[in-house]
């Protein structure tokens, strides 16, 4: 049923990608949890955080299905140890980046927040995330070398989103002090250092077509679990001592 790549995921990837899904699950049923141990009033944080790895479960629900994925012309193939030239299609799974458009403006949101910063900023902010995410996926979607052109263009929108959280955030987190100035500082370290390995995946996997789908579902397995349930446990840790009232929320 349904159209196959030549280059597709195994059932070791498949269950690879449903143990994420159950990860991802399980980290929103804790965060939910721990939203409701607060009063209402205090549950922003907790509820953008469950969103988000809400989503990647529903996402990685449908990769462990081998869904959401086409197949697209791929150069030439590696298989395994086997350098196979030639034609041939690779799956790409497309609703990764239905996950990233809805998720990756949600892990914005968390980090903005804490830094009081303004809402013009935080709109712009995730206007180029949206444009880094859109043109990830119609180069991923790409089976001509243009597809570097909309990486590049991915790149440009990312290097913003970078300036934003390194330099225009911290000086508005270190203006607040506190906690909420070590919390954006810690959380904005971690996001920045694990959103730069994306598209080093995407060279590797929907750009160059040098791994394995199988290893591509490990590489972005790891980098979503630190990114999502990992930045959302820190983040939350570090709003222990932050009263949302306190950031005029
Ligand atoms: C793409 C390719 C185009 C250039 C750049 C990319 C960056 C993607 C990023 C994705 C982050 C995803 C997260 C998902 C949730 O866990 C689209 C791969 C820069 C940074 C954090």
């Amino acid at each position: 049923v349904g159209m196959h790549a030549d280059l597709e995921i195994t059932t070791r990837g498949s269950s690879w990608l449903f143990a994420v899904c159950a990860i991802m699950g399980a980290s929103t049923i804790v965060f939910m949890g721990m939203a409701f141990t607060k009063p209402q009033s205090e549950r922003l944080f907790h509820y953008i955080t469950a969103a988000i790895t809400c989503t990647a479960c529903i996402a990685y629900f449908a990769m462990g299905s081998n869904l959401g994925g086409t197949p697209i012309q791929a150069e030439f193939i590696r298989s395994n140890s086997a350098a196979v030239f030639g034609a041939g299609t690779r799956e790409i799974f497309y609703v990764r980046y239905i996950d990233w458009v809805v998720t990756t403006p949600l892990l914005l949101l968390d980090l903005m927040l804490t830094a009081g910063m303004p809402t013009a900023t935080i709109l712009a902010t995730i206007f180029a995330d949206e444009v880094m995410v859109v043109t990830g996926l119609i180069g991923a979607l790409t089976q001509t070398s243009y597809k570097w052109g909309f990486w590049t263009f991915g790149m440009f929108a990312f290097f913003f989103v970078v300036y934003e959280i390194l330099i225009d955030g911290r000086r508005h987190a270190n203006a607040l002090g506190g906690a909420p100035k070590k919390a954006y500082n810690l959380a904005g370290v971690w996001l920045i250092g694990i959103w730069f390995l994306y598209p080093i995946a995407w060279g590797l996997c929907e750009g160059g077509n040098v791994i394995h789908p199988d290893s591509e579902s490990i590489f972005y397995g790891i980098l979503d679990v630190l990114a999502k349930p990992g930045f959302g446990a820190l983040l939350l840790f570090m709003h222990k001592n932050i009263r949302v009232s306190d950031l005029g929320l």
